[in-house]
């Protein structure tokens, strides 16, 4: 930690010393995540990441899932003259093989995503529903056999909860008919994967996940092999108290294993004008939330709680505000107050 953080975390401390006792920012004393947890924890990580000895370490003591934080995506394996490239996602993958990890693909449908090569695709050559299913057979077959899962589809509801997002899928194959393909494709490269709907804004927006479930009931009606529903859960630190746990329990009407796919509590995305303490006092609020909604599942719907990544360093929050500290272990991989808050909510 540099000195102006301590500084700043300092101080916050001494003027928050002078209202109530407040919870220490410094390091806490954990078991392992995953040997507090009867669940899979995961974590998001990026290939380049696992050369850090460090964080390597950390993850292969705490996680027992990994998703990869942006390397399975068209971005990464979609090249502009329409080859795939495997080699990052593959490393990821062999080292969750060695370290006897699972591993969680992410994602094969997004609508924030549409590469050059399927935008401007030749279709004297290949048709366009032939590249899209030769795409996912590829990514997904070649994980088979590894991949307990898959996020089929991401973020397929409005903004607003309004219908659905309007994607070059969407215009190409048809604003339903692309999502239900895209889970048969995915069945028929892997029988075994579970195939889930991953989407965020879920707690925040009721409206949002009754017409995320809704969907969800559509698919099933239609056939498609959906077998679970994930729920990202980028929250920040001042989310209202019991909307996690109304959001878990609702998404687990259907019936089908849910996946807190994505969790992390921004201190920065928090409104008002807060002292630190506060804000980390929320933050682990919020985390023990999550855990007991998780908890309060029955098990055979618990598929996995994962965090978009354990380190504060690594957080793509903290490229957006340099001061947010959303993860469970700080820079340096030191658990925080807010891991020990997770890790006791379990009991
Ligand atoms: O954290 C991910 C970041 O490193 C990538 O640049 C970005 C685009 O691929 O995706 C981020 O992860 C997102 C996830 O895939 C879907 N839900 C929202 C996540 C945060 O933006």
């Amino acid at each position: 930690m540099s000195l102006s953080r301590r500084a700043v975390i300092g101080s916050a401390l001494a003027l928050a010393a002078c209202e109530r006792p407040r919870p220490s920012a410094a390091a806490v004393s954990l078991a392992p995540l995953k040997a507090l947890a009867p669940f899979p924890v995961g974590t998001a990580v990026q290939s380049a990441q696992l050369q850090d000895a460090a964080l390597a370490g950390l993850i292969a003591e705490n996680v027992s899932q990994l998703t990869p934080e942006w390397e399975m995506k068209m971005e990464y394996i979609v090249q502009d003259d329409g080859g795939f490239r495997f080699d990052a996602p593959d490393r990821i993958a062999a080292f969750a093989r060695e370290h006897r990890l699972r591993l969680f693909g992410h994602t094969l449908v997004w609508y924030a995503q549409s590469p050059k090569a399927f935008a401007e695709l030749d279709e004297r050559r290949v048709a366009f529903p032939d590249a899209y299913r030769n795409y996912i057979l590829a990514v997904v077959g070649r994980y088979r056999g590894q991949a307990v899962g898959w996020d089929v589809v991401n973020e397929a509801v409005a903004e607003d909860g309004e219908g659905w997002r309007d994607s070059l899928w969407s215009r190409k194959l048809g604003p339903f008919e692309h999502m239900r393909l895209a889970y048969h494709h995915a069945r028929e490269a892997d029988p075994d994967a579970a195939l889930f709907l991953n989407d965020y804004n879920l707690e925040y927006l009721p409206k949002k996940r009754a017409t995320f479930l809704k969907l969800a009931e559509r698919l099933l009606a239609a056939g498609a092999p959906l077998s679970g529903l994930g729920t990202q859960t980028h929250v920040a630190a001042d989310l209202e108290p019991g909307a996690l746990k109304a959001a878990i329990a609702d998404l687990a009407s259907l019936g089908l294993p849910i996946h807190v796919s994505e969790m992390d509590v921004s201190l920065a995305r928090a409104k008002g004008f807060r002292s630190r303490a506060d804000l980390v006092a929320d933050q682990g609020r919020v985390y023990a939330e999550a855990a007991r909604a998780f908890m309060d599942l029955p098990a055979a719907q618990r598929f996995a709680f994962t965090f978009w990544g354990l380190r504060d360093a690594e957080s793509w929050l903290k490229r957006e505000k340099a001061w947010d500290a959303p993860l469970l272990f700080d820079d340096m991989g030191r658990a925080k107050p807010a891991a020990a808050a997770w890790a006791d909510a379990l009991r």
